[in-house]
């Protein structure tokens, strides 16, 4: 790949990370993920090679995730939309649009399932888990008291969601927060909150590396594969879509579970890790 071309003369030399993304549907810190502007959406491509996570989740995982799960709710989600009164929609508010209550049906549950999705791919990268500095450091230390206690709570929203789900870093009235969603759910359907990070913890995100250990299997994710810099770019979009303003929101999903601490420790499931490959 060529380097990037060194900036004009009389510009500044880099970008704000805010601007490195664009958005999906105009609200600028909604990054835009590739699925194109209204139905049939596309699968936007992996950002990373099938094998660039191994050994944390290997290329076989991400093999049945990318092209049998993600690719299957797309499918599902463009044939839903056919001849459908939403189908005009970009992906966003199709999925706001389509809740419907307690019981949401399969068009969000697809739609809501590709956006996830494709958002957790771009929240994982090799070479990740690298402390946050900057203005998402900043306000981790002020929110959670540091990194180390917001692992512990993204470890225990994970293991404390029962049944398939999602964990999220979210930004929303003026503050970081830890939100779980059941099954397809997803904070992006609520304006005002931002996503930041999320884990898949469904099953299939974990099952044929971890079996059943999903805490040894979040614990390694957070570890080593979080993308920082995608989060703080985010937040960075957030603070200057927000200017800074407090705002509160209703929130009608599952509240924070915070301050549990981890069941297992970083250097015994390296261990177990090590023995296995
Ligand atoms: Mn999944």
């Amino acid at each position: 790949m060529l380097p990037p071309l060194p900036p004009a003369a009389g510009t500044t030399a880099a970008p704000s990370a805010a601007a490195t993304l664009r958005s999906e549907i105009g609200e600028p810190a909604i990054p835009d993920l590739g699925h194109g502007p209204r139905a049939p959406f596309l699968l936007p491509p992996l950002p990373f090679a099938l094998n660039a996570l191994a050994p944390a989740i290997s290329a076989r995982t991400l093999e049945f995730h990318y092209h049998q799960h993600h690719t299957g709710y797309l499918a599902a989600l463009n044939r839903l939309l056919s001849g459908h009164a939403l189908a005009g929609e970009a992906l966003i508010p199709i999925i706001r649009d389509s809740h419907g209550g307690a019981l949401p049906g399969a068009l969000f549950n697809n739609a809501a399932q590709v956006w996830n999705h494709s958002f957790y791919w771009r929240c994982l990268t090799p070479g990740g888990g690298q402390a946050p500095g900057g203005r998402l450091g900043a306000a981790i230390a002020r929110d959670f008291g540091g990194l180390p206690a917001l692992r512990d709570g993204l470890i225990a929203n994970a293991s404390g969601q029962f049944g398939s789900g999602w964990v999220w870093l979210c930004a929303e009235s003026g503050r970081l927060t830890l939100r779980r969603t059941g099954n397809a759910d997803t904070p992006v359907r609520h304006p005002g909150v931002t996503p930041l990070l999320t884990i898949d913890v469904w099953e299939h995100a974990y099952y044929l590396d971890y079996q059943n250990r999903r805490v040894e299997h979040v614990t390694v994710l957070i570890d080593t594969l979080l993308n920082w810099p995608f989060a703080s770019a985010i937040y960075e979009a957030h603070l200057e879509q927000s200017g800074g303003a407090e705002r509160r929101t209703a929130l009608p999903i599952a509240p924070p579970l915070l301050g549990v601490p981890a069941a297992n420790t970083r250097s015994a499931i390296f261990s177990r890790l090590a023995r296995r490959h």
